[in-house]
């Protein structure tokens, strides 16, 4: 859905990584952050990512958080393209189990950062937390919410293991 306001885009080369990049979105909607979900694909929609990348500092956005998958390439050319923070995340393949969207995002070679997480939902969850932590920097409010959300994810945490699921 369209946010003209949102501080955080997360972008996905498909269809098929949004039940991955989903908790991204859950983990900003968990903490109050704006975000717009969209599909761009570095391999066919080449076009939709220049014009992104290019256009997403004007429109407002603070942080681009990316997930691909296979030949990752769109955390890295978004990072090309925009002066913006870029986190990846790559999806878990069905062939390599991830490991290959892990090194085509990962070994970016020195000058374009790309801040890359974990393979799946660790990774989708993680970059939602390292964007608010960036924007938590000058918004007092939020960094109050992800002290909150880290304290009660520490009281959630039993002292023992129980048999029930
Ligand atoms: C990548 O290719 C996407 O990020 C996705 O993870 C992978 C497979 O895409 P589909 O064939 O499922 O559309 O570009």
């Amino acid at each position: 859905m369209a946010d003209q306001s949102a501080d955080v885009a997360i972008i996905m080369g498909s269809q098929s990584d949004w039940p991955t990049m989903r908790h991204a979105a859950d983990t900003l909607d968990r903490l109050g952050v704006a975000h717009e979900a969209l599909i761009v694909s570095a391999h066919r929609t080449p076009e939709r990512l220049y014009e992104f990348a290019r256009s997403a500092r004007d429109k407002g956005y603070k942080v681009i958080i990316a997930g691909a998958g296979g030949a990752a390439h769109l955390p890295g050319m978004t990072a090309a393209l925009t002066p913006l923070p870029v986190f990846g995340v790559p999806v878990e393949s069905k062939a390599l189990s991830g490991q290959d969207s892990l090194l085509s995002i990962v070994q970016m070679p020195a000058g374009i950062p790309v801040g890359t997480l974990a393979i799946g939902r660790s990774g989708a969850v993680n970059a939602a937390l390292l964007a608010a932590a960036v924007l938590a920097l000058g918004d007092a409010a939020l960094a109050q919410r992800l002290d909150r959300f880290r304290a009660e994810q520490t009281d959630a945490v039993a002292p023992a293991p129980t048999d029930e699921t």
